[in-house]
């Protein structure tokens, strides 16, 4: 029933505050003189939460009761930040909640910033997936977001000696105001033991998979609210605990320890998050997640069909689901299985329906990101998915056999197994042969995953290739994240309406040479920068001038991202400085900011010298009024949201061919930074749409890099035929960095000069040569501002809502559902 009572629903300044200390009281249990910054936090989150509720069970019935096709986006990360702020804007009540605030003699500000952003995932494919939610939600598309609650997210990194280290992330300490658990919403899921074969009442041979250990999974939802809209769809995140049953069987046999043991196993399942952005070989925990969010999500899928629509050979028809890379693609075997199993389906309906329900997007090229699982584990931990995939497999290769005469290494390389000392299953064949469609996250991207990773898969199904570019949501990264640049871009388009299509900014293009609006652009800009450079003062002690160029690479940290190029600029920068008193560029600060997956040495390594160079270069008075160096500890979504704004330069300096999409990329450029960048994923799209005279190009192309690895590329070359190339490289081995110790970094240099797989030396002379460019350019104010308005001007394209609209069309073939306030 319509609820209406106005402190639970109200959007006026006298409702919020009424709620605000309703929920103070009621929920926190709190007088005003003794509440702590979290009391204040909750009441003011669960003031924003029952705003939301309405809409969202609103939503809920209407999608039930219209029979709504419904997009499952199946991903084991969200990496979604800040939900407080979110909501208030697109609830459109932003001003009015500061102005509650204000009149109870709170700081709305303060209030933002005491919530722990639920850090559920690494790095971009993970905030992809919360830019889709954002997207679906405001493109009003139906939509469940399926995954995993870990409870702990990815590691805080903290930084000492230099070094990263990494503290343990307890964002639900507590409490998280924005979930709701569901104790009456679980599944069991089954894992280890045999299969046996049986008759079913009808005389039918079916198979039955006794389970050596069965944990549940329950539902804690989070309703994710469109902007502008009153859709609110749902986030349905799986927390594994013991089953009781379970419990019992041990307790009954009086082996309490057993029993206490077993739950234990059961709740590490959903503990934490693996921090790693590539397969770590063989970790049974990491297999035992993945089938653990995916049988529970196919259970609660089968279970929804059944209770609204019926019969489940419809089941694709009401539901679409998206696997968000290779980590979901066990649900292509579990649909199979829970058709065949517990629904009694012969083989070919039940993979007419499954075949018709998945998409699969890729995100990676890395040969060594490709998820693959060793049989023996396979076998143990899931042997009834085993089964399974063995059969898709055998039936898959006849086709490929018909199709290409026998042709047995064809056959060998489609194989959803890979054979080998270890035989292995493909995890990228499992969710390509159980799917509709697939698809890359930029046009390069695409095209290389048709000629490279999944060639042979597009020779044989060239239509079921798609590209959808990535986008990111400018809720989050104009409106959350820079206040003035929204304010400003409201008063340019007279509305807020760019807010929901980004191309209503090609606006701006008109007063691109406009002297008025160039101050307002430049002291928008400059405000970002000094509040970062406060931020930053206050959190770490660090000064920096916000009137220098703010050079910023902010990404995990990875090889193929090369933020080594960028220090070998900064070293040279700081020998010419310091050898040249002619030499005197425009000064820059120089920004870093990602994490490196704790196991991955070399990104540690990098970290360590990124931290090695600042303490030199801005302990050194010769040249600290030239050039700064700074690592900002703990790059995640909340320090995202202050970067962003505040630079004047982005880098997106991978090796071409190596990053799938970017998103970063996106970002800065939305918040008016210009790019330097290689022609590598979206780079080179969003190179085409801000103009190439807006973008700062350097380095291989793909098809160089190509060439250049098949003539034999030598890195010792490039080091010996480029005198200051050998100075900076030289100088990292002196021990000027290192107090004395010529070691230290010596894993990364003779890794550049004998291997170099990510061609820095091949593209350091055109990196420098272009930042030359750069410098000559930013003292040129009027030009770099005209380029940086064209460049949000131009940059609409690459909004989420495009993205999900492109999904929606080409693949989901799902269409709007308004719901009404
Ligand atoms: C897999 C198996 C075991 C453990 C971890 C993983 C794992 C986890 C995360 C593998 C990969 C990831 C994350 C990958 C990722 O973030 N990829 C990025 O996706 C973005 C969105 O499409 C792209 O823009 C980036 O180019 C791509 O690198």
């Amino acid at each position: 029933q319509p609820v209406t009572d106005p402190t639970r629903i109200g959007l006026t300044k006298e409702a919020l505050k009424q709620a605000f200390v309703d929920n103070l009281f009621y929920i926190q249990g709190r007088f005003r003189d003794v509440a702590t910054a979290n009391d204040i936090y909750m009441a003011a989150a669960f003031t924003v939460r029952d705003r939301l509720l309405a809409r969202w069970l609103k939503s809920a019935q209407h999608f039930k009761e219209s029979g709504a096709r419904t997009l499952c986006y199946l991903s084991a990360e969200y990496l979604l930040g800040p939900h407080l702020i979110n909501n208030l804007i697109n609830l459109g009540i932003l001003e009015t909640a500061r102005e509650a605030g204000e009149e109870l003699g709170l700081d709305l500000g303060e209030i933002l910033a005491t919530e722990e952003e639920p850090g559920l995932g690494n790095g971009g494919l993970g905030r992809l997936a919360a830019c889709f939610m954002d997207s679906l939600a405001t493109g009003q598309i139906p939509a469940i977001g399926y995954g995993i609650r870990y409870e702990f997210g990815i590691f805080d990194q903290a930084i000492e000696n230099g070094w990263q280290v990494e503290k343990s992330d307890t964002w639900l300490k507590n409490g998280n105001p924005w979930e709701i658990p569901r104790p009456k919403i679980t599944f069991p899921v089954r894992y280890f033991g045999h299969t046996e074969p049986y008759q079913d009442e009808q005389g039918r041979l079916r198979i039955r998979w006794i389970p050596g250990l069965v944990v549940e999974g329950v539902a804690h939802d989070t309703p994710i609210l469109g902007y502008g809209v009153a859709n609110a769809n749902l986030l349905r995140l799986w927390k594994a605990q013991a089953t009781e049953s379970f419990d019992f069987q041990a307790f009954s046999t009086g082996d309490y320890y057993r029993a206490v043991q077993a739950k234990i196993e059961a709740e590490t399942i959903s503990k934490v998050l693996y921090p790693n952005d590539e397969p770590a070989v063989g970790k049974e925990l990491r297999l035992k997640q993945q089938y653990f969010f995916v049988s529970c999500s196919i259970q609660d899928m089968v279970r929804l069909h059944l209770a609204t629509v019926g019969p489940l050979d419809t089941f694709a028809d009401k539901f679409v689901a998206q696997l968000n890379d290779t980590h979901p693609a066990l649900a292509v075997a579990e649909l199979m299985r829970i058709l065949l199993d517990e629904h009694g389906l012969a083989w070919e309906p039940a993979w007419d329906i499954t075949h018709r329900t998945f998409a699969f997007t890729n995100h990676t090229l890395l040969p060594e990101a490709l998820e693959t699982w060793p049989i023996e584990l396979f076998e143990r931990l899931l042997p009834r998915l085993l089964e399974i995939i063995y059969e898709i497999n055998r039936r898959f290769l006849d086709e490929v056999r018909v199709r290409y005469l026998a042709d047995e290494a064809r056959i060998a390389r489609l194989s959803l197994i890979a054979e080998g000392e270890t035989r292995r299953v493909r995890m990228a064949h499992l969710a390509a042969v159980g799917s509709f469609a697939i698809n890359g996250v930029a046009a390069l991207h695409t095209d290389l995953l048709k000629t490279t990773v999944m060639r042979d898969f597009h020779e044989l199904w060239p239509d079921r290739f798609h590209n959808v570019t990535n986008g990111v949501s400018p809720r989050r990264f104009i409106v959350v994240s820079n206040r003035r640049l929204a304010r400003l871009l409201t008063s340019v388009c007279g509305n807020e309406d760019w807010m929901r299509d980004l191309t209503a900014l090609r606006r701006l293009e008109s007063l691109a040479e406009d002297q008025g609006f160039h101050e307002d652009w430049r002291r928008v800009k400059l405000a970002a920068k000094d509040q970062l450079a406060r931020w930053l003062a206050a959190k770490t002690g660090v000064r920096i001038d916000p009137q220098t160029l703010f050079d910023v690479q902010a990404k995990r940290i990875h090889e193929y991202k090369r933020q080594h190029l960028n220090l070998l600029h900064i070293v040279g920068l700081y020998q010419r400085i310091k050898q040249d008193a002619q030499f005197r560029p425009p000064p820059r600060t120089f920004l870093f900011g990602g994490k490196a997956a704790p196991s991955y040495a070399m990104a540690k390594l990098i970290i360590k010298l990124i931290n090695a160079v600042a303490e030199v270069v801005n302990g050194d008075p010769q040249v600290n009024g030239h050039i700064r160096v700074v690592f900002v500890p703990d790059f995640n979504v909340t320090t995202g949201q202050l970067l962003y704004p505040a630079a004047d330069l982005s880098e997106q300096i991978s090796l071409a061919g190596k990053e799938a999409s970017g998103t970063g990329n996106m970002k800065f450029a939305m918040n008016g930074a210009l790019t330097i960048g290689t022609l590598d994923g979206a780079n080179i799209e969003i190179r085409d749409a801000v103009g190439p005279e807006n973008f700062f190009l350097f380095g291989l192309t793909e098809a160089e890099v190509r060439q250049r690895q098949a003539d034999g590329y030598r890195p010792s070359d490039i080091y010996h035929g480029d005198p200051e190339l050998a100075t900076i490289i030289d100088l990292i081995d002196s021990g000027l960095f290192a107090h004395g110790d010529k070691t230290l970094f010596r894993p990364l240099t003779e890794n550049l000069l004998r291997h170099d797989p990510f061609m820095v030396l091949a593209d350091f002379r055109a990196y420098v040569s272009c930042q030359t460019l750069i410098d000559e350019v930013f003292q040129d104010s009027a030009r770099w501002t005209r380029m940086s308005i064209l460049n949000v001007a131009r940059i609409g394209h690459f909004s989420s809502d495009r993205a999900i609209r492109e999904y929606g069309e080409r693949i989901w073939k799902v269409e709007p559902v308004p719901i009404q306030v």
